[in-house]
């Protein structure tokens, strides 16, 4: 085993599980009491799925997709004791705008929340003439700012890095179009003030495996390790009976995240379980967030199961960066700088 290492503080409440004797293919397994979060889970939401947590004091919090039971999806805060069991509010957040007036999107889904310096952002997909990127911020959880919209519609997966590089915020994203979009690659834009964007780059695009041929997405917040920054992300097939969503693993280059130093060929974790593979639409996980502690290497990854459930997986960082660089396929458009 490699000795690469978590860059960051040590979170020893990170839920765990030991490996069990044996793990078929990547060194990913699964809590053995998924999912954490089943159907009808707070008054008005039928289903949570595809969120994010953190750890935040002495206890987690998270910021949930809640699909209410009119259809339509918006983000609920939890919180937690160990991470798993999770108590969430009943009331939508109530963002607000930059004066202190009530903001709230049409709809929203999909959040990672992440915490850059002392503030903590939440972004995700809701509607701006179409489906973009919205962001709010927050230092205390208790008053959520959304500020500008990062990208002109179509576009969704955003998730920030979780701090500056080379001065700047950090942010990947995946252009796309109206619907249930057919492409899509990974692209990494900069930030001098959470306001304007630009300096885009191509980070990866969908690849000839079988298993990410249709489109790919950025997941959860990567991880900064000594071998480069651990992105989980979801990369997508399509079959007769529609997409299928699997967890895949690549290493972007430190300083220059558009750069993938190396790529998994194989995906980390794909629909096997009852509730990967049923519910309200059937062959989906989607991570959107980790918990990770960086004395131990230990890392929880959260992900959306068939857009109805939460699961919790787990690997650590030396055994998964070992995999990836050992199963690992780049490409051109991979290892360039991503301007053209
Ligand atoms: C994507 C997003 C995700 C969802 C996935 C599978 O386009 O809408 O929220 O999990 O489809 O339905």
């Amino acid at each position: 085993m490699s000795n690469v290492k978590i860059i960051g503080p040590a979170v020893p409440g990170v839920p765990w599980q030991e490996k069990p004797g044996h793990v078929h293919g990547a060194p990913v397994w699964r809590y053995t009491e998924n999912p954490i979060v089943g159907r009808n889970p707070a008054p008005e939401v039928a289903r949570i799925f595809n969120s994010a947590v953190m750890p935040y004091g002495d206890e987690f919090i998270g910021v949930f997709r809640g699909e209410q039971t009119n259809g339509i999806p918006y983000i609920y805060m939890g919180r937690s004791q160990d991470a798993i069991h999770w108590d969430f509010e009943e009331e939508k957040i109530p963002f607000v705008d930059e004066e202190e007036k009530p903001f709230m999107p049409v709809y929203a889904y999909d959040p990672r929340l992440v915490k850059v310096e002392d503030t903590y952002y939440i972004i995700w997909c809701q509607d701006f003439y179409g489906a973009s990127i919205g962001v709010a911020k927050t230092t205390d959880f208790q008053t959520f700012t959304r500020i500008e919209n990062p990208f002109l519609p179509f576009n969704r997966n955003a998730v920030l890095f979780p701090r500056k590089i080379n001065g700047k915020f950090m942010m990947l994203s995946r252009p796309s179009d109206s619907g249930h979009t057919p492409f899509g690659d990974i692209f990494l834009s900069e930030s001098p003030d959470m306001v304007y964007w630009g300096r885009h780059r191509h980070v990866m695009g969908k690849s000839s495996e079988w298993w990410e041929s249709v489109k790919i997405g950025g997941g959860a917040a990567p991880i900064e390790t000594t071998e480069g920054w651990l992105l989980f992300y979801h990369g997508v097939t399509g079959t007769c009976n529609g997409f299928v969503y699997s967890i895949g693993g690549a290493i972007l280059d430190l300083d220059q995240p558009s750069i993938v130093k190396y790529r998994c060929e194989n995906f980390l974790l794909t629909p096997e379980e009852w509730y990967e593979e049923r519910g309200f639409v059937p062959n989906v996980t989607f991570p959107c967030a980790t918990i990770h502690d960086a004395e131990s290497g230990k890392i929880a990854i959260y992900y959306g199961a068939a857009d109805t459930y939460v699961g919790l997986a787990f690997t650590r960082v030396d055994e998964i960066v070992d995999y990836i660089k050992e199963h690992s396929v780049v490409r051109e458009p991979d290892t360039e700088i991503g301007r053209r």
